[in-house]
């Protein structure tokens, strides 16, 4: 059994990214040896850091479904047939930051984007509320941009114009994406699941957890989507099929809902 979970405002809490009320669920999960997914908008750089401080070595996803990371003899697999990045191989389903800001900096003027590559340090910090050290780790980008629109009309003629350049807009908690019209959090787990199917030589079950627009496509390809509550109470409009509610926000949602499927 595999779990894939985003992030922000599902694993961490919307406003302090504090994992605190995971705890219980997350022991369970340790000890049950399941491998524990993170599928998210955040960098490389911001997962190994999360990981580090929950105590965990997983595969992970990043930058919305851009690439899979996985540990070097993560679970004494033979991984050579994947291409190495430092001590992790990687499979890519993205485009590259170099293709996405040329986008954006043609486009930032006419549809009214703010980008992160844009965007001070003390201005991320007041706009998301992480701290100077995250903000430098969210800023190491490779696939994807976070943006501000300044002007709500322009999204439409923006996403058309996305199109003509291979990419789509997306939305996160906070932040639009930039990224390759063909990845999504959808795709990046079908691939982690045809993958770990291959490597066990069976079936593999799955659980997702997400809250917001950006999570759907995940949602729609795992045996169990889990959407958590937002912070102002409210859930995501989704036709996912037997979608399970949590009945919290955040990490304690995400503590109920793991505790109740794993
Ligand atoms: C961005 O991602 C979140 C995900 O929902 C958002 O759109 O609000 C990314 O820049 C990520 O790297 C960063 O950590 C996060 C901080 O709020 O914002
Ligand atoms: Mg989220
Ligand atoms: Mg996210």
């Amino acid at each position: 059994r595999l779990i894939f979970t985003d992030l922000d405002g599902t694993f961490l809490n919307h406003h302090n990214y504090s994992f605190e009320e995971s705890f219980e669920a997350l022991q369970k999960i340790k000890a049950a040896g399941v491998p524990l997914i993170f599928t998210t908008s955040k960098t490389k750089a911001e997962v190994e850091y999360l990981q580090e401080k929950v105590g965990i070595s997983e595969p992970f996803i990043v930058e919305n479904g851009a690439a899979l990371f996985i540990p070097e003899g993560y679970q004494g697999f033979d991984l050579s047939f994947l291409e190495k990045y430092d001590d992790k191989r990687i499979m890519v389903f993205g485009k590259s930051y170099t293709k996405i800001l040329e986008f954006y900096r043609r486009y930032k003027e006419r549809c009214s984007m703010a980008g992160l590559s844009d965007m001070s340090d003390e201005e991320i910090v007041h706009l998301t509320g992480l701290n100077q050290r995250d903000v430098i780790l969210a800023k190491q980008r490779d696939f994807t941009e976070p943006f501000i629109l300044k002007d709500k009309t322009k999204l439409e003629a923006l996403k058309k114009s996305a199109h003509t350049y291979g990419l789509k807009i997306t939305k996160g908690g906070r932040f639009y994406h930039i990224m390759s019209e063909f990845q999504d959090k959808g795709i990046a787990v079908i691939k982690t699941i045809e993958l770990f199917e291959d490597l066990y030589h069976e079936r593999v079950s799955s659980i997702a957890l997400g809250d917001s627009q950006n999570d759907t496509a995940m949602l729609e390809h795992v045996d169990i989507p889990i959407l958590i509550q937002k912070y102002d109470g409210s859930y995501l409009e989704t036709n996912v099929p037997h979608i399970q509610k949590s009945s919290y926000q955040g990490s304690k949602g995400w503590n109920e809902m793991v505790l109740k499927y794993v």
